[in-house]
């Protein structure tokens, strides 16, 4: 079973990700937990040119191919393997960040990151999403908190990240049987359980 989490930076989908993984392992599964973009030497290398700051200049077509390069690598050496193996695998971003980014983020052409999702996913897409949803104001002040400084994604601005969110709210509508929509402004625990809970049926089908 493949799944995946979806929402804004700092969003929390990592800590509900590995939680997940934490459960289903204790239930006694097979779990594999991976991270977009990375989880292969070559996705790794891609990885650290996305985020690195120098490359502020990077065209917005070299983006999404690079993101969807690392994810193809990701899916054919680790993902397809892990299935066929009937391993549960977790994703932290998958296909769908490439279109709030990518698309409503850095408005390309919606049509045209259709089609590179296509190519890069060869049709793979995860049985159930979980989309954790935090407005922006939260997420200034937990990255505040952080003191972490921001990296090349993060530095796009308010309004950048709005139109990620619009996204990801169309997303919802579009695909409501697989994109789960929960509100992140929860405790970790809270959030725990309900995200349980919507997959359990998942789980048992
Ligand atoms: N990207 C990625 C694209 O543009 N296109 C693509 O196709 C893909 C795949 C990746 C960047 O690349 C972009 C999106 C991103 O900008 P990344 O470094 O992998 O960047 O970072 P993110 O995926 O954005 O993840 P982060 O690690 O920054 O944040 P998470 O995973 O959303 O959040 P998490 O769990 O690490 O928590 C963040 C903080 O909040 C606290 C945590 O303790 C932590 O400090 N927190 C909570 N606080 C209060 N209440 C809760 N319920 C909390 N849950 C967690």
């Amino acid at each position: 079973m493949f799944i995946s989490f979806e929402g804004l930076d700092g969003s929390g989908k990592t800590t509900q990700a590995q939680l997940l993984a934490e459960t289903l392992r204790s239930h006694g599964r097979d779990v594999l937990f991976l991270r977009e973009p990375g989880g292969t030497e070559i996705s790794e290398r891609i990885r650290e040119i996305l985020l690195d700051k120098k490359h502020l200049h990077m065209t917005q077509i070299s983006e999404i191919l690079l993101f969807s390069a690392a994810r193809a690598q990701l899916i054919s050496e680790v993902i397809r393997p892990a299935l066929e193996k009937n391993c549960f695998v977790i994703c932290d971003r998958y296909a769908d960040s490439t279109t709030a980014y990518q698309g409503f983020g850095r408005g390309l052409n919606l049509e045209t990151v259709r089609a590179i999702n296509a190519a890069a996913t060869g049709g793979l897409w995860p049985e159930k999403t979980i989309f954790l949803d935090v407005p922006i104001s939260e997420l200034i002040s937990r990255r505040e908190k952080s003191g972490l400084p921001l990296d090349r994604m993060e530095s796009g601005g308010l309004e950048f990240f709005e139109r990620i969110r619009q996204g990801y709210l169309h997303l919802c509508k579009e695909e409501p049987r697989r994109i789960v929509r929960i509100d992140g402004m929860r405790s970790v625990d809270a959030l725990r359980q309900e995200i349980w809970s919507v997959l359990a049926s998942t789980f048992t089908s």
